[in-house]
């Protein structure tokens, strides 16, 4: 590449991407506006019948407001599927953070719990970036759960910028550093355990699946903050002081929805 040519935005360079299979297309887009930091898209066609989107959406860390998360992967056979406000700071502990954005929305959860209902055992650790009101859910792909399924995701969307419109910019430099290790938290969670990576890595081979990640789905990651994936989740450390590659060092848990009615934690007990 010469010297003097333009280097290429994040999204120009993942705007289209092709598999290494030479059929499944990848499409990426991304976003900035007032209060949001990211809002970024990747979306999977896949053969034979294979569809990935990935929409997350994350503000500034001005804001404490939730991470907009829509994942839904499906096959000709199966969907998995999880549609969230996923929270900034922890909702088991921080009472005060889950009554200001959760206690309004509890009837919208409420909405869906038997339209989409709980998708069994899933890795544990995920829970604690998940609300009361998560969908996650696993069906056999049908026609119907689908327009269910974009119904949700509607009504969760519009609830969660109904939360943006009202977001009141923090001045507090403490809170906001609070935020933004929060953001980095997750993110160094996602960039590091996502469900989605080994697929990722099959379709477009190990190192643009890195760049993928690191560069566009969890952008942030590598700048947010400093600490390591480590520093925030040390029960992964190995003997030799590596990353455990196991997803989950807890297994998967949570058979049943482990929030009752009132968005309260009853699912202590990871078993
Ligand atoms: C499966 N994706 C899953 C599962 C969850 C999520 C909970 C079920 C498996 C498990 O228990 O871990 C999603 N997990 C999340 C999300 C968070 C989390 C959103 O912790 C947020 C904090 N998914 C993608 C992309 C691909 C993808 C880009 O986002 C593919 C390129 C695929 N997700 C995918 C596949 C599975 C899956 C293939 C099934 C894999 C498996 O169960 O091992």
């Amino acid at each position: 590449m010469s010297g003097n040519a333009p280097s290429r935005s994040v999204s120009e360079k993942f705007k289209f991407m092709k598999a290494l299979d030479g059929r499944t297309l990848l499409h990426a887009l991304s976003f900035q506006a007032p209060k949001i930091r990211l809002l970024r898209s990747l979306l999977i066609e896949g053969s034979p019948a294979m569809q990935v989107l990935d929409f997350a959406v994350l503000p500034e860390p001005e804001y404490d407001l939730p991470i907009f998360c829509a994942n839904f992967f499906t096959t000709a056979s199966l969907s998995i599927v999880v549609l969230d406000l996923n929270p900034l700071h922890d909702v088991v502990i921080q009472k005060d953070y889950k009554d200001k954005y959760y206690r309004k929305l509890l009837p919208l959860g409420q909405k869906y719990v038997e339209l989409l209902p709980w998708g069994d055992k899933l890795t544990s650790e995920s829970l604690r970036f998940f609300s009361p009101i998560v969908i996650w859910t696993k069906f056999s792909t049908d026609h119907h759960k689908h327009q269910v399924l974009y119904s949700a995701f509607k009504d969760y969307f519009e609830a969660w910028l109904e939360l943006l419109e009202q977001a009141i910019k923090e001045n507090d430099e403490s809170l906001i550093h609070q935020n933004r290790e929060a953001q980095h938290k997750y993110l160094t969670w996602r960039a590091e355990k996502d469900p989605g990576h080994p697929l990722l890595k099959r379709l477009v081979g190990e190192s643009l699946a890195r760049e993928v990640v690191r560069q566009f789905l969890f952008e942030g990651v590598d700048s947010l903050g400093v600490k390591s994936f480590l520093d925030y989740f040390p029960e992964y450390r190995c003997d030799d002081g590596t990353i455990n590659q196991k997803r989950s060092v807890i297994g998967k848990s949570y058979g049943v929805r482990p929030w009752n009615d009132n968005g309260e934690f009853i699912g202590n007990d990871p078993t």
